[in-house]
């Protein structure tokens, strides 16, 4: 940390980056120039401490490498040579080509693709539905994350923030299922801590013995994408052995007899089989979760990255209601906070603006949409990128960078830098960062509001995402009264501020104070479900969801508030294990081409792909490196440090190997993040990973990936 002077002002902040912690920043600023970050002291979950990532954040303000202008394209596509246009000329010439389009195609050949590179209310995951909607674009369902897990949440207990990660203190057992805290959401760690310190026994259930798993008192390690098993083997244990909580089942869920006539297919032997961990320890776990009151389940994202993500975890949301423990403070399960906080998604997303019979495509089907595998009417012909980087975040990368190499394709990306997905643009344009910009940030790890405050002027013709679609939107000639409307005008309409949730919160009194609790219930007292009022349409845990019955469906939230349901698979109305695809057994001829599976989890040092062209962090992080169990590594002559392929039908990446017993034989790991112009091979993770979806919510699969791997 920088000294600072009494010349020193200090702006309070809040982080944008895409993690459930939502640091409270202090900014520090001497003569304009934006001299350190450091975290609020006083913030309960940030206690004065940033994650490394965010370390060196003021100094990301002047990477020389910066996008300062609006650019356009002058090589072939993917060259990355562009020269510098004035936004003026940036906007004619989008509406010149989008006005075109529209003429010969309709106005559904335009595609919007936009994840949370940015998580404020302004600026944010949303920040483009209400132009899209009203220009007509196709709907873009955004599944990169939280989309599957949110889906079967809600079909489970309904939108509701659970327990709170604060509460975890209070837990006598805590079982942290699929997440990698200590480098995912590290502030949540101290609070683990805490209830440790009082005896409480800490559990990690991940393929890979990684830093979080090192700290556990007891690491499972499991198969990838069978923790839907491993649930339902829980439940038969908890069930054949009556540590059943009868009263609260019979007063405040749905459908026991049907999860128990399901569960009883589960029987830990089979369980064993499928997981690869042994009988007892599943008897064990299920006997120790149930009977150790209050045990608290932490669920991560990667619980949906296969093919039965959805219904893995919908198994393990019922566990909680099933032995009690959201009875107790400290008891129950936590899967995202942010539903506690009162969004108006009505007029934040305008949903009234969608013309009836748009049409919906997954982001995640980019590739074969761009490069007619999907069969579209009309094509897609225009793409708006913005905080997103899909060609090195997006499943099956290469079949999406042969899309967006089309040059009947007009492609225009807002950035920070010219990212890997942006050298395909046409037309790049120049955003903020978030010293440089206000908003509201939108928090899925804990309970407070947090206000962004700019603190420097933004450099060259950089503009927040809200300020360019407001750009865009008087270029393409909107009159509505939305397009007029002030950062705060449109906060004050984005919230519900009369919400019980929003009691005593205002916009003035947070820009005094930075950030504030939601009206939810202390930590030390929150026990939001000890009486059942869950968010369902029964009001109970709906271990059969009433939900299922309207067929597949996902969270309007990811889908620029689109409602109407899209025809799917039915979808049972209670959890079962549906295996992974990329598995002997379920493939047998893959699996012998291709025997390795390989894990692509978080980056310690980069945010996803931010940060990744930061010496410190590409120092910190170290160069594209993959866990082998030395075994494997064996029988393919590898040796520690060799440089080694890692290939299968969809493509191929290369890496150092590291000899490592933190994977188990057969099972590889390799971090995501890397920038595929910053790597060896020009590729990485992301090059082998399929497209397939998960059952619910239109999620990813990124665990569900067989490859082979030799020396390079
Ligand atoms: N194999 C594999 N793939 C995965 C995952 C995995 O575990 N394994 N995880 C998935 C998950 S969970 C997620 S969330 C996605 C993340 O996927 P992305 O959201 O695409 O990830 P980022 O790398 O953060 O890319 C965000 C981009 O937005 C830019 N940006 C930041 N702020 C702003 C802003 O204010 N305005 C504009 N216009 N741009 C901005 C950044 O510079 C960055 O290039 O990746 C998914 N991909
Ligand atoms: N340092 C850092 N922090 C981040 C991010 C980052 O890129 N870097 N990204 C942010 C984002 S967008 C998100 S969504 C969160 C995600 O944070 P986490 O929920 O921690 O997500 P992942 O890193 O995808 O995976 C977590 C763990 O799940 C394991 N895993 C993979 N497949 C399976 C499986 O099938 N079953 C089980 N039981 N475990 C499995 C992986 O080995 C990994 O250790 O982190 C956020 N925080
Ligand atoms: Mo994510």
């Amino acid at each position: 940390m920088a000294t600072h002077t009494s010349e020193t002002k200090v702006v309070r902040g809040a982080c944008p980056q895409d993690c459930p912690d939502t640091c409270a920043f202090l900014y520090h600023v001497e003569d304009g120039r934006l001299v350190d970050v450091t975290g609020d002291p006083e913030h309960p979950m940030t206690r004065g401490g940033l994650c490394v990532k965010l370390k060196d954040y003021a100094e990301h303000h002047y990477h020389p490498e910066r996008l300062l202008h609006p650019m356009k394209r002058v090589g072939p596509k993917g060259s990355g040579k562009f020269e510098q246009i004035s936004y003026d000329d940036a906007l004619a010439e989008i509406k010149t080509r989008w006005t075109d389009i529209i003429d010969k195609y309709g106005s559904q050949a335009i595609f919007n693709h936009c994840y949370l590179g940015n998580q404020g209310t302004l600026n944010g995951l949303t920040s483009g539905d209400a132009f899209f909607n009203r220009l007509g674009a196709t709907i873009g369902e955004k599944c990169y994350c939280e989309s599957g897990s949110s889906t079967a949440w809600i079909m489970t207990v309904g939108p509701t923030g659970g327990l709170d990660v604060e509460s975890l203190a209070y837990s006598k057992y805590i079982i942290v299922w699929a997440m990698n805290m200590m480098s995912t959401n590290l502030h949540a760690w101290p609070f683990i801590l805490k209830a440790k310190k009082k005896g409480a026994k800490i559990v990690v259930i991940d393929p890979i013995r990684t830093r979080t798993a090192k700290q556990a008192d007891w690491h499972i390690q499991i198969r990838p994408g069978t923790d839907g098993a491993l649930a339902l083997g829980m439940i038969n244990v908890i069930i054949a052995e009556d540590l059943v909580d009868h009263d609260y089942v019979t007063k405040y869920t749905l459908g026991f007899e049907e999860l128990k006539e399901r569960a009883a297919q589960y029987p830990p032997e089979k369980v064993a089989k499928i997981t690869g961990i042994p009988a007892e320890d599943i008897q064990r776990l299920a006997r120790e979760y149930a009977t150790t009151q209050p045990s608290a389940i932490r669920e991560g994202v990667a619980l949906e990255r296969s093919p039965g993500g959805g219904d893995a975890i919908r198994a393990v949301t019922s566990l909680p209601a099933l032995v009690g423990a959201w009875r107790h403070v400290g008891g129950g399960a936590v899967e995202m906070p942010i539903w506690e906080f009162p969004f108006n998604f009505e007029f934040l997303q305008r949903p009234d603006w969608i013309k009836p019979g748009t049409r919906v495509i997954n982001e995640l089907d980019l590739g074969a949409a761009l490069t007619g595998e999907t069969k579209l009417d009309p094509p897609l012909m225009s793409l708006f990128i913005h905080n997103s980087n899909p060609a090195t975040q997006q499943q099956n990368t290469n079949k999406l960078i042969e899309g967006l190499k089309r040059e009947d394709l007009f492609t225009v990306v807002s950035e920070l830098f010219i990212t890997d997905t942006a050298r395909y643009a046409d037309i790049i344009l120049p955003a903020t960062l978030q010293a440089e910009q206000y908003d509201l940030q939108v928090t899925w790890g804990h309970l407070y509001v947090m206000l962004n405050q700019p603190a420097i002027e933004p450099p060259g013709e950089c503009v927040p995402n809200v300020e360019m679609f407001r750009r865009l939107a008087k270029t393409m000639g909107f009159d509505d009264d939305y397009w007029g409307m002030t950062d705060d005008e449109l906060l004050m309409n984005m919230y519900d501020w009369d919400a019980p949730a929003m009691k005593n919160i205002t916009l003035e009194k947070l820009k005094e104070v930075g950030w504030m609790r939601l009206d939810v219930g202390t930590p030390d007292k929150r026990a939001p479900h000890a009486e059942g009022n869950f968010k369902t349409p029964s009001g109970k845990c709906e271990f059969k969801a009433s939900a299922a019955e309207n067929g597949n469906f996902i969270v309007p939230v990811w889908r620029n508030g689109y409602e109407e349901m899209q025809p799917g698979d039915p979808v049972d109305p209670v959890p079962d294990y549906i295996p992974p695809h990329e598995v002997s057994g379920a493939n047998e001829e893959l699996a012998k081409r291709f025997p390795i599976s390989l894990i692509s989890p978080k980056p310690h040092a980069f945010l996803n792909s931010q940060f990744a062209n930061e010496p410190v962090q590409q120092r910190r992080q170290g160069e594209l490196t993959v866990a082998i169990h030395p075994e494997d590594a064996a029988t393919r002559s590898i040796e520690n440090g060799d440089y080694i392929r890692v290939f299968n039908d969809r493509g191929s990446f290369e890496g150092k190997a590291e000899l490592s017993e933190d994977v188990s034989k057969g099972l590889a790991m390799a971090n995501l993040g890397y920038w595929l112009s910053l790597t060896r091979s020009g590729s990485a993770v992301n090059s082998t990973t399929s497209s397939s979806h998960s059952n619910l919510g239109g999620a990813g699969c990124q665990s569900d990936n067989l490859v082979e791997i030799a020396k390079a």
